[in-house]
């Protein structure tokens, strides 16, 4: 059992760094594009467990990364809720109804009512914890309820979710269900998937950065903090993108690793956040795009920045679809071979 993600994560001693990367499984495998290829589209990968179970260990075979995120998507969860979504080739979600105005909270589902029906999830997470016996950690996840309320307002992606940011001055009371709503939903949901397999969870506020400091201390921290709370069983990763800002707050979650973006520098993540969690991150996806030795230099500069210990080497966001899979495996491989 190569048990190195959960050792970093709690804080104990490691041989080395554990090294997985945000959105590998995907785009970058030309295995994952054969077999998206021959199928209806990105719900039925999602939505059929020995698919989702498939696609999830082709980076553990091809990368040999220290651990697996389950495949799905944080946008599942305005699903069982009442909204669902399509994702559109090429262009991303799109949710044919949105929230339009405080009344429309009120007809939402919530906690486990909707969580239940997340059934599909739950295999997958089962089937892959068979599949995988223990060559690494599973990571189940969810988005941030402020994430998560971002897309049930905008329907889409969007460069300034300004119709969810205008909902918070508009309707903070509407603003407070809907989150609460979305949180007890959230909670349930991981619980299961702690209960199907899942070793570690991660949370991922990725439109944290969008919010000001007070906003985000009104609408999107007590939520969290109360998903941290709630799951006691195995380590909580908290991923607040471009919430520099907040990092001190999130060093005071009760969670055990906290994500870290591109904008911010080691040594600064590690004073905001404090001495007692594992950090993660936080390469710029873009540098995979560089020559080897420009790749193997700042992975190494990364991990002396960070330290080998309470550490998770990832990139500061997901990698990006284009990005080429030899550099990937120089990425991943001058980690593996790292040693101290
Ligand atoms: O290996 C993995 O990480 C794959 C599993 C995974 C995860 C963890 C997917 C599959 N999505 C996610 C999380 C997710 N989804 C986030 C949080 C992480 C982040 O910030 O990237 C977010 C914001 C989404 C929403 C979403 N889903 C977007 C972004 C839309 C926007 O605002 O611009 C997109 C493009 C998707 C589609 C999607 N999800 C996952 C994949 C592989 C894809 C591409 C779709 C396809 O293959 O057609």
């Amino acid at each position: 059992m190569n048990d190195l993600l959960l050792r970093a994560a709690r804080g104990e001693q490691v041989e080395r760094p554990p090294v997985w990367l945000m959105r590998q499984a995907g785009r970058i495998l030309p295995q994952y594009r054969a077999l998206r290829g021959k199928l209806s589209g990105f719900k039925e990968l999602v939505e059929t467990p020995e698919l989702a179970c498939e696609v999830t260990i082709q980076p553990v075979d091809e990368l040999n990364v220290d651990a697996a995120i389950i495949f799905s998507d944080i946008l599942v969860v305005p699903e069982v809720m009442g909204l669902s979504y399509e994702m559109i080739p090429g262009k991303g979600p799109m949710f044919p109804m949105t929230i339009q105005q405080g009344s429309d909270v009120d007809n939402l589902l919530s906690g486990e009512q909707a969580a239940v029906q997340l059934d599909y999830v739950y295999k997958a997470i089962e089937l892959t914890k068979q599949e995988l016996a223990g060559r690494v950690p599973l990571i189940g996840f969810a988005g941030a309820p402020w994430t998560v309320m971002a897309y049930m307002l905008e329907g889409s992606g969007s460069k300034t979710f300004s119709k969810a940011r205008r909902f918070l001055y508009r309707q903070p009371i509407a603003s407070r269900v809907l989150l609460q709503k979305i949180t007890d939903t959230t909670i349930a949901y991981l619980k299961k998937q702690v209960k199907a397999g899942a070793d570690l969870i991660q949370i991922f506020d990725s439109w944290a950065g969008i919010l000001g400091p007070e906003q985000y201390a009104e609408f999107s921290l007590p939520y969290i903090r109360q998903i941290c709370e709630a799951i006691t069983e195995v380590p909580v990763t908290v991923f607040a993108k471009n919430a520099w800002f907040a990092l001190d707050a999130v060093g005071q979650l009760d969670c055990d690793v906290v994500g870290i973006d591109w904008n911010t520098n080691p040594a600064e993540a590690r004073s905001r956040v404090g001495a007692s969690k594992t950090l993660q991150g936080n390469l710029d996806p873009c540098l995979l795009y560089a020559e080897p030795e420009t790749i193997q230099q700042a992975t190494r500069d990364m991990i002396e920045g960070f330290g080998h210990q309470q550490y998770i080497v990832n990139l500061g966001h997901g990698v990006y679809p284009d990005t080429p899979l030899d550099n990937v495996k120089v990425f991943v491989n001058e980690v593996l071979s790292y040693s101290s």
